[in-house]
């Protein structure tokens, strides 16, 4: 299931609106209206519950009906329509293709230092000289969608996505409508395959993108038409490229930027550079800010311009690909498990914008924690709009010194996470900065008015009060969340109405106090901007029948999940997913585990003594025991199902890392199948780890396991570990 497809029913449904009526409807509206009633309700059987109520033949006969309405009366289309879902079930919709060659993820140089030491040790592996220097392609890294293109007898036959390298999808229909693909190969091009020429299959690869000047343009368009817009021209690009319907995606204007072959060997071309040229000579489209380089200082130049001029591009690019030049040197270093060495990525800085700090609000965690966070102006950075980012605690406040009102700088650290590097402080800001009072943790929670409080030796400042609702919201909210009890449908805003109102305040509650009728007739909070036949506009919007009964029924099957989830889902302080399970294994149920001292629980492998010491202390407090006897009353289960302890501990001690794409393991999967030999599973490579297993698309955790000089193994030692129970031999 991809991210899209989630479920968040508070979002999606928009109280009773969605419940499908049974007769076919009169109207071409109220037709809409149904038809995205029983497509959400069937990808909410299919995703959430597992359990299709509906063929995917059937499934895509009412999505086509859809379109067709919405493609007559674009007036009808709404932002929550299934068919302005980017990606989705879309994904489910294309065949999928294996890619006879896999395509090859890329090594990462952050800054230009990382880049040096590859051209140092790729100069030195290839015997450079001064007189005899290595010759390296520079391009351009467009920030678009890998993609295929397979041509046989010279015809255009079949594009696929790049998918996870080694499966993709099959998106023939739509790459044929977009303009610069060639149809046929132009004979200039031709002329120089070998072998069987004409009848040989040639397979190119590049980037599928979308012009910034479209990207914009069609934001206007929809969010004149009232729907979504687009966060960045990567995601409109994916979004069209993955229409079921090809004459939407031939709307979209996208185009590309082909830069590599799957096998060069039938072309008569011996480097990067002539390849590019013969590319064009198919009439492809090449990049024209290409360069051959001949020493590391040549290719830095390129780098700088490259950044400096990025703004100024009709498409958006991320860094520089600098490729060996030579086809026969690029043979001679070969390849990683994931990546070639003799190519590298060199990523562009993270993009940094000003915008002002309006306010620092507090959030308040389960664990009662302020966590302050800066509220700014909105801004677009590194292809899409942040408005807020954690301040984490005071002392870094204090440490970056920001002030509300501020001229501050943000970033997204590794590109995904907002962040506030600091205020702006040239000229007349530094004098209105610290003309501006210092920001205070406040004495009272802005939830309950409880008053704060700081540990000895803690940087945070906590709410102690136990009868707080934004921590009752929190707990709640973790409680369903994915890893814990993974109870579908529950979103932040609805937990946080239900404790409001008061049909929740504790994790028993979902079990043995909330009912359908209560949670159908809570106020969402909203109200109807139309008024029909069924209501008035300004009435409330509840959250009805439907949602209720789906939100229940996953409350029901979040019953089995076990005692692992249910240890984390406690929210007790220190208690992961990972010390949830090995606690679940060592003690086999809830009362055995409250049961035992600190010590014996600081004996168990991977828990401390602070964590045994938070478990105790949580098990002391009577409120605690209540809960967990009314999860027990309502057949929650409390029990390990496996008996503790039989597999041999093989592995005790080991630590292992998982990361990329595996073949035949989910990775999830694999991590409980170490666990259960007794190894340890983390999520970050440190010099303690073990073993790093290195899947499809590895990144940076393996880039991290080299330099640190952890062995790396694949996913064929790792099935070997698997089936031997035994660690690999060094
Ligand atoms: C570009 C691999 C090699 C042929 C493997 C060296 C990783 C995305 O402009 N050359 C380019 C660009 C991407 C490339 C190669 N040359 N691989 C290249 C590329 N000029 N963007 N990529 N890719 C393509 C990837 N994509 C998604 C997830 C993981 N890796």
């Amino acid at each position: 299931m991809t991210d899209n497809a989630q479920m968040s029913l508070f979002g999606d449904f928009p109280g009773e609106e969605a419940a499908a009526p049974q007769k076919p409807a009169q109207t071409p509206a109220l037709r809409a209206l149904e038809l995205r009633g029983l497509l959400d309700h069937a990808a909410y059987q299919y995703y959430a519950l597992d359990t299709p109520e509906m063929t995917d033949a059937e499934f895509d006969r009412l999505l086509q009906e859809l379109l067709a309405i919405e493609a007559e009366h674009p007036e009808l289309v709404t932002p929550d329509s299934y068919t302005q879902r980017v990606g989705g079930y879309v994904s489910e919709q294309f065949e999928p293709v294996t890619h006879a060659q896999r395509m090859y993820s890329m090594d990462d140089a952050m800054d230009l230092g990382e880049l040096d030491e590859w051209l140092a040790r790729t100069d030195e592996a290839l015997g450079a000289t001064s007189q005899n220097p290595v010759a390296y392609t520079c391009e351009l890294k467009i920030d678009g969608l890998g993609v295929a293109l397979t041509y046989r007898d010279g015809q255009f036959v079949r594009a696929a996505t790049r998918g996870d390298g080694t499966t993709g999808e099959n998106v023939t229909a739509n790459v044929r409508t977009v303009r610069d693909v060639p149809r046929s190969l132009a004979p200039a091009g031709l002329a120089r395959v070998t072998g069987q020429g004409l009848g040989q299959s040639v397979e190119v690869r590049g980037e599928v993108y979308m012009p910034k000047r479209s990207f914009v343009r069609l934001n206007e368009e929809r969010d004149g038409a009232g729907q979504q817009v687009f966060a960045n021209p990567r995601n409109a690009a994916a979004g069209s490229l993955r229409q079921k319907d090809p004459k939407i995606t031939a709307h979209r204007d996208l185009a590309t930027f082909i830069y590599a072959v799957a096998d060069e060997g039938p072309i008569s071309v011996t480097s990067q550079w002539e390849f590019l040229q013969w590319l064009r000579d198919c009439g492809f489209s090449v990049n024209p800010n290409a360069k051959r380089c001949l020493s590391a200082r040549e290719v830095h130049q390129f780098c700088e311009e490259a950044l400096a001029h990025r703004d100024e591009l009709d498409y958006d690019i991320d860094g520089v690909v600098v490729k060996v030049d030579s086809f026969s040197s690029q043979d001679a270093l070969g390849f990683t498990a994931r990546a070639p060495r003799w190519a590298i990525a060199y990523k562009f800085p993270p993009e940094e914008k000003r915008t002002v700090l309006r306010e620092i609000r507090i959030q308040v965690g389960r664990t009662g924690v302020l966590t302050p966070v800066a509220e700014f102006d909105p801004v677009v950075v590194a292809g899409s709009t942040i408005a807020r980012a954690t301040l984490h605690n005071i002392d870094e406040i204090r440490r970056k010194d920001v002030r509300e009102g501020d001229t501050i700088v943000v970033h997204k650290a590794g590109d995904v996470i907002p962040e506030v590097v600091g205020p702006v402080l040239e000229g007349a800001l530094a004098a209105e900065h610290a003309a501006r009072p210092e920001w205070y943790m406040p004495p009272t929670c802005p939830s309950c008015g409880s008053p704060v409080v700081r540990e000895e030796g803690e940087v945070a400042y906590r709410c102690v009060s136990i009868d707080c609702p934004a921590q009752a919201s929190e707990r709640l909210i973790h409680w369903g969340s994915r890893n814990a009890m993974d109870i579908d449908g529950l979103g932040d805003e609805l937990v946080g109405r239900m404790v409001e109102q008061g049909l929740l305040s504790d994790v028993a509650d979902f079990y043995d106090r909330l009912s359908e009728e209560a949670l159908a007739a809570l106020d969402t909070g909203r109200t109807y901007e139309t008024t029909n036949k069924d209501h008035v506009a300004g009435d409330p919007i509840v959250v009805g029948p439907t949602i209720a009964r789906k939100v229940m029924a996953q409350v029901e099957e979040s019953k089995g999940r076990g005692l692992a989830r249910v240890l984390f889902g406690l929210g007790i302080r220190h208690v992961g997913a990972n010390v949830g399970e090995v606690l679940a294994r060592r003690f086999g149920s809830v009362h055995e585990l409250a049961a035992a001292s600190a010590e014996q629980i600081a004996q168990v492998d991977g828990v401390g003594p602070k964590i045994a010491e938070s478990v105790v202390e949580f098990f002391s407090v009577p409120d605690n025991l209540a809960v967990v006897e009314r999860l027990r009353a309502a057949g929650v289960v409390l029990e390990q199902e496996e008996p503790a302890e039989v597999v041999p501990q093989t592995l005790a001690g080991l630590t292992f890392v998982l990361t990329g794409t595996l073949e035949s393991f989910k990775r999830k999967e694999a991590g409980d199948a170490l666990k259960a030999l007794g190894a340890k599973v983390s999520g970050s490579v440190s010099k303690k780890t073990s073993y790093v297993i290195a899947g499809a698309a590895a990144g940076s955790k393996l880039a991290k396991a080299e330099q640190l000089g952890v062995p790396v193994l694949d996913e064929q030692a790792l099935a070997q570990i698997l089936a031997t129970g035994q660690p690999p031999e060094a």
